[in-house]
């Protein structure tokens, strides 16, 4: 049987073979004890890409944001964040797990709001309410499309934030994509905030990892929670050099998989029966990542149409009763993208 067209993720690839043997040529040693070359040269890759004095390897990207968080908050204070983020969504409570945080839910189109938001929602100081600490913006916004972020309203954001004494943190899993769909360079957007984390396990096609950037101050206490969290790592540039090969060769190619997120939604739009998440529509597929409805009229669910297209060899999933997500990347290419759309074509009419 041949393989699935897998769109549940971006997450689901694997490394390429040349990907394998920068892994297997990898300089290690026990990065716990500092000693790792790979790891080191790794950060100090991401370090600069972003713009950033220093940067620290974890194994995950709920880990990168919550290192961050621990490291910018004590315990009482309030995150404020959109209550579609996936520190809010899918990193399971975490943050009034692991560093007794509130989080302030902001609501707004594809995931997104706007510093007269953050503003609202600043509590004033005094020893009643909690202290407002933290600001999170996630670009590209998961559960908002895949939507990216203007840079503009990351400025005001950003600047809001200083001025009324409160950190900012960019969860920038998919950075690498915004930055390729708007042509605005990575340590742009990462420039007007504190910290920034970005995944090399997601389009970049990497199996592990991710980074967190900041100042050399702020990476220092992060250093000490990663390891509080188990994230030190021993021979871990096994995993670095993946992700510097990723680096090195996976970006400009995330605007084929944006191509091949528009030309998927297009045929989506196209079905009877389906459509386009509204919102979602109303703001066009920007990268990777689509969502779409199952009308009202038809007879079956989401989790229906996930097990009739798993039979036809496509897999998606469902993040809401009639909600489907599909992502593209680096292992689904153009003409599996037009068979996954005939295969969804087919399941709705059977
Ligand atoms: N997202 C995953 C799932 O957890 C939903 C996915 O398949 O999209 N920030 C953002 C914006 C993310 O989308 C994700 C993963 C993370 C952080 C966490 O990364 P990992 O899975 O490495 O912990």
């Amino acid at each position: 049987m041949t393989s699935p067209i897998d769109l549940r993720s971006d997450t689901v690839t694997r490394p390429t073979p040349a990907m394998r043997e920068a892994m297997m040529a990898a300089p290690l040693g026990d990065d716990v004890l500092g000693d790792d070359p790979t790891v080191a040269a790794l950060e100090a890759k991401f370090a600069a890409w972003v713009g950033k004095p220093a940067a620290c390897f974890v194994p995950t990207g709920t880990m990168a944001n919550q290192v961050a968080i621990r490291a910018h908050t004590e315990h009482g204070d309030e995150i404020i964040c959109h209550e579609d983020s996936h520190i809010v969504q899918y990193e399971t409570g975490a943050p009034a797990a692991l560093s007794g945080c509130m989080v302030r839910l902001l609501r707004g189109p594809r995931g997104q709001f706007t510093a007269a938001d953050v503003a609202a929602a600043i509590r004033p100081q005094g020893i009643h309410g909690p202290a407002s600490k933290l600001v999170v913006v996630e670009n590209t916004q998961n559960r908002g499309g895949g939507s990216v972020w203007p840079l503009d309203r990351c400025r005001e954001i950003a600047a809001l934030a200083h001025e009324r004494g409160l950190r900012a943190h960019l969860d920038g899993a998919r950075l690498w994509n915004a930055s390729v769909a708007s042509g605005v360079p990575m340590s742009t957007f990462a420039a007007e905030f504190d910290s920034v984390s970005c995944c090399f396990s997601k389009g970049l096609g990497a199996p592990v990892g991710s980074a967190l950037a900041g100042s050399a101050e702020f990476i220092a206490r992060v250093r000490r929670f990663r390891k509080m969290f188990g994230g030190g790592m021993r021979q871990s540039g096994v995993l670095a050099a993946a992700a510097i090969y990723a680096m090195d060769n996976h970006i400009s190619r995330l605007a084929q998989d944006h191509e091949n997120a528009k030309l998927l939604a297009k045929g989506i739009a196209s079905i009877p029966g389906l459509a386009l998440e509204p919102e979602q529509a109303a703001g066009g597929v920007e990268t990777n990542i689509v969502y779409f409805d199952l009308a009202p009229s038809l007879p079956f669910d989401g989790a229906a149409l996930v097990a009739r297209l798993k039979s036809r060899g496509v897999l998606v999933l469902a993040t809401a009763p009639r909600r489907i997500r599909a992502l593209t990347h680096l292992d689904v290419t153009r003409s599996q993208v037009e068979e996954a759309i005939a295969g969804v074509r087919a399941a709705v009419a059977s």
